[in-house]
């Protein structure tokens, strides 16, 4: 087994408490089974009326991109646009957001409306109450119809002010692990996205930088993980698990606090 940095037992939800932290490592082993994972808030809660269901992320018992037993989130498979978790942030000129992921069914869509089984990464709000999936956001996603990794940025306050950047044709498979990592500079408007499979092959390893980069509106103060789908074509959702979710305003704040974490202890 390779170990890649997140450790078994630790949750670190720090410095400013519960659901809002500059440094968050969860591999969800103390998480308690069956309700929303300890310390994270359920996204669905971003949508006021946005009929998901609640929670809309629940600990699950499962198997490990190692192969062994391992305690994990998963979200509910159900239709709707804004189902996760997310934590509240401080802003931070540079933040990295890596998990690991696995696909477990894809929703059944019939026409192609580019839903997601998962995106991850952050959000500015903007002060309005409305439908995260419209906040100027980065954010890397499997996209259900091609079942290809994505990057997804809108850059300010409109919508439409967004670019999208299929990273590889490589198609995700239903059933396996993939450890995948957004690496955002808030600043240059750089973004770096990682994906290995389970035995750490590389799939994935993009660097571009976003053109037209507006700075004052990557103030990122939100942190998901997330799948969404759109109603009216499908029946059933996507099902996603998610574990070992590392969350870092700097490379070098997250190598230092896992180097102290992970002395003697592996990865479950
Ligand atoms: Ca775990």
């Amino acid at each position: 087994m390779r170990e890649r940095g997140a450790c078994a037992a630790v949750v670190v939800f720090g410095l400013l408490g519960p659901c809002r932290a500059d440094l968050i490592l969860d591999d969800f082993e103390t998480s308690t089974l069956g309700v929303l994972p300890d310390n994270w808030n359920d996204f669905a809660t971003l949508v006021p009326g946005g009929g998901g269901p609640f929670p809309s992320t629940v600990t699950i018992d499962t198997t490990g991109p190692d192969g062994q037993p391992t305690r994990a989130a998963q979200i509910v498979r159900a239709v709707s646009t804004s189902q996760g978790i997310h934590a509240d942030l401080t802003p931070a000129d540079r933040i990295t957001m890596s998990l690991d992921a696995r696909v477990d069914a894809f929703d059944d869509e019939t026409v192609v409306v580019r839903s997601w089984p998962l995106a991850f990464g952050f959000f500015q709000q903007t002060g309005a109450a409305i439908d995260p999936n419209r906040l100027p956001q980065a954010v890397v996603a499997i996209d259900t119809s091609t079942r290809r990794w994505l990057l997804y940025v809108q850059r300010s306050e409109n919508q439409a002010d967004n670019v999208l950047f299929f990273l590889s044709a490589t198609r995700v498979v239903e059933g396996q692990w993939y450890h995948a990592s957004i690496d955002v500079d808030a600043l240059s408007g750089q973004i770096r996205s990682l994906v290995t499979d389970a035995s750490g092959a590389v799939i994935i390893d993009s660097t571009r930088t976003i053109p037209q980069w507006k700075p004052q509106w990557a103030r990122y103060d939100i942190a998901a993980a997330f799948d969404g789908e759109y109603g009216v074509n499908s029946t059933l959702g996507n099902l996603t698990t998610l574990d070992n979710i590392a969350i870092t305003p700097a490379p070098g704040a997250m190598a230092m606090g896992l180097s102290v974490l992970c002395l003697g202890r592996r990865r479950r």
